[in-house]
Order: structure tokens, then C-alpha cells, then sequence
């Protein structure tokens, strides 16, 4: 059962276990909705079900009507920027629903089912060390954050009072052909292969300065698999150990279109975009990963760029 599977990590994770040939149950909150029609068109054989993190009584019935073996819960309101504009909703659905989804899983079942939780490098915030591992302190700096670190030690609280096999993947920043436009990432690949087929002729960005660990999520959700296949419940920080500014990603983004290095020539300054508390710097450390689950990530930052302007191209040459 994957939680929010109309996501970006919904669509990877999906591919990846039809290939191992599970049977996968997802929910979303509106079965009618764009994304929902959108989903099932690439995933048919995949049954979409009506739940939501914001209701139990919906959690405990999706259970028990699916009764899974793994859950998933990658259901969050995800995008920081908006979380400081609707805190009371981002703690609900991310913080609260994972408690809400913890709870249904413990009255059915708690002793079979493994439960992952899409955990976020946001939490460690203002960091107080370079690289961050799993033993690194939190310090959330967004409601999304504060809401994400809450989730967090809730699954290790389950975990620990109820023998539950709830582990958390401390993810950092992944991004891939099926991220949303309002991240910094697709909306500097799209607007730019707008601005190479002369669709339009600038755009605007907040601050450039913050650097993020950026991998691709394709090998992500390979993560999210072994750990719940790993002999006991763990966390693991899962990260490509190389920070990138939004500039970077900017300039390299226009490199691969041969748009030159010149950011003014396209790019505008927008001070609402900036946030009241900005995370400056975060990379991961992700050997335990390497070291208990064998996993490391295979897409290099400049392939990422590559794929999601690959994706972006073919998607507006049509339009
Ligand atoms: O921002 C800066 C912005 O919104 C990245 C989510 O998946 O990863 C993601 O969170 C940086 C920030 O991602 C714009 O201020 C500049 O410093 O793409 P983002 P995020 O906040 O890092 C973590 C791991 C998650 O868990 C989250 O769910 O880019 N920035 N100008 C901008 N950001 C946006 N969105 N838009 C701009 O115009």
C-alpha cells in the first residue's frame, strides 16, 4: 500500500515494485482528480483507493480492506514554501496522518506489516555539521520540517513501544522527470526549454545561494525497498554526499540547453519566493546505506539535468 502514490516517488516506487511483481493498492484523497486520471493512465493495473491522511476512519478502512504486507507512506502537503502559508494543514496531513496511518496499521496488524516513512533532510534545518548522518540533531526551520520531525519520531516511537517494523529514510532533495513545477528544480529545467523554444522569454527565482544534496528519484525508491527489506526496522540518510547551489543547477541546466552562462539574460529576481527561515546548506552522509544495504545512488547531478530536460523538451515540443 503506497500513501500519495501520485507523486513523484508514487510513479518510481510503482514501476519499481510492478517489476518485482507486487500487487500494489494506493490511496489518494479525490479518486477523480487530474493526477489521479493521470496516474492511472500509466499504471492501470494499479488500484487507486479513497483515503485520506486528514481521516482515520478512511486510514483504518484501507487497511483492512488491502491488508497489506508493506506500507509505504509518501502522502505529505511536500512543497516548504506553501507549508509557512498553511501550517495547520501541512501538520495535519504530514505530521498527524502519519500518527493517523501508524495507529490503523497497529489495530490491524502491527506484527506483519512493514511500514516506511518518507522522512526529509528538512528536518536537520540549521545544521550544526556537514555532512549529516543519521545521528545528526534536528533543527526544523519550516512547518513542513517541524511537521516532517514529528512524523519522524512518531514511526521510531512504534517502533519502540510496539515491536512494529516502522523504519523512516532520512531522503534528501530528489528530483526526476515526474517532479511538480512549483519545485526549484523542474522550474528551472521547464522554464528553460520554454525559453529555448521561444516560448517565453524570462523567468523568476527566489534566493540562489542554498545548496541541496540532489539526486535523482529513480534510485531513491530503491532505497525505500531495501530498507524494508533489511533484517531489523533502521533509519538510513539516504544522499549523494555533493552539495549544489540553485545556481549551479541553473547554470549547468543552461549549459546542456546551450543557452551560455549568462543567468540575467533569463532569470529575475523575486523576493516573495525567498522564505522567512531558509535552509542554507544540507548533504548527506549516506554510508550506512552503502554499508548495511548496499545501496548508492548511480545518477550523476549533470545525467539528472539531462533526463528532466529530456522530459521537458519532448513535453513542450508537443504543446
Ligand atoms: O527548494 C530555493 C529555495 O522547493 C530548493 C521537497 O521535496 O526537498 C524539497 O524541499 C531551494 C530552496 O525544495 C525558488 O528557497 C529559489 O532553498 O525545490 P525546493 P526544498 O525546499 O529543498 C526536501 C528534501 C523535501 O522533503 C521537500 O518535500 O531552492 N529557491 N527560488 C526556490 N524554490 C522554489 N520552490 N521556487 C523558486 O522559485
Amino acid at each position: 500500500m503506497i500513501t500519495g502514490i501520485t507523486g513523484q516517488d508514487g510513479h518510481h516506487l510503482t514501476s519499481y515494485l510492478l517489476e518485482k511483481g507486487y500487487r500494489i493498492v494506493g490511496t489518494v484523497s479525490d479518486t477523480d482528480s487530474l493526477r489521479a486520471n493521470e496516474y492511472r493512465s500509466l499504471h492501470p493495473e494499479v488500484k487507486l483507493v479513497k483515503a485520506d491522511l486528514c481521516d482515520f476512519k478512511s486510514l483504518i478502512e484501507v487497511t483492512e480492506s488491502s491488508n497489506p504486507d508493506e506500507v509505504y507512506n509518501l502522502g505529505a502537503a511536500s512543497l516548504v514554501s506553501l507549508s509557512f502559508a498553511e501550517p495547520e494543514k501541512t501538520a495535519n496531513s504530514t505530521g498527524l496522518g502519519t500518527l493517523r496511518l501508524l495507529e490503523a496499521i497497529r489495530v490491524f496488524g502491527a506484527n506483519k506489516v512493514k511500514f516506511y516513512q518518507a522522512s526529509s533532510s528538512e528536518m536537520f534545518g540549521l545544521v550544526n555539521e556537514s555532512p549529516q548522518n543519521e545521528l545528526t540533531s534536528f533543527h526544523p526551520r519550516s512547518p513542513y520540517a517541524v511537521a516532517k520531525t514529528f512524523a519522524h519520531y512518531t514511526t521510531q516511537n512504534y517502533r519502540e513501544a510496539y515491536q512494529m517494523f516502522a523504519c523512516s529514510g532520512i531522503l534528501f532533495n530528489h528530483e526526476g522527470e515526474f517532479r511538480r513545477h512549483e519545485f526549484v528544480t523542474r522550474k528551472i529545467t521547464s522554464s528553460l526549454v520554454k525559453i529555448k523554444l521561444g516560448k517565453i522569454k524570462r523567468f523568476s527565482l527566489g534566493t540562489l545561494t542554498p545548496k541541496r544534496d540532489w539526486g535523482y528519484a529513480g534510485d531513491y525508491v530503491e532505497a525505500m525497498w531495501l530498507m524494508l527489506q533489511h533484517s531489523q526496522p533502521e533509519d538510513f540518510v539516504i544522499a549523494t554526499g555533493q552539495a549544489r547551489s540553485v545556481r549551479d543547477f541553473l547554470l549547468q541546466a543552461m549549459k546542456t540547453l546551450d543557452l551560455g552562462q549568462e543567468i540575467e539574460k533569463f532569470v529575475d529576481f523575486d523576493e516573495s519566493l525567498t522564505r522567512p527561515t531558509e535552509v542554507e546548506t544540507l548533504v548527506g552522509d549516506a554510508s550506512k546505506a552503502l554499508n548495511t544495504l548496499g545501496w548508492k545512488p548511480k545518477t550523476s547531478f549533470e545525467t539528472l539535468i539531462e533526463i528532466m530536460i529530456e522530459n521537458d523538451l519532448k513535453i513542450e515540443s508537443k504543446s
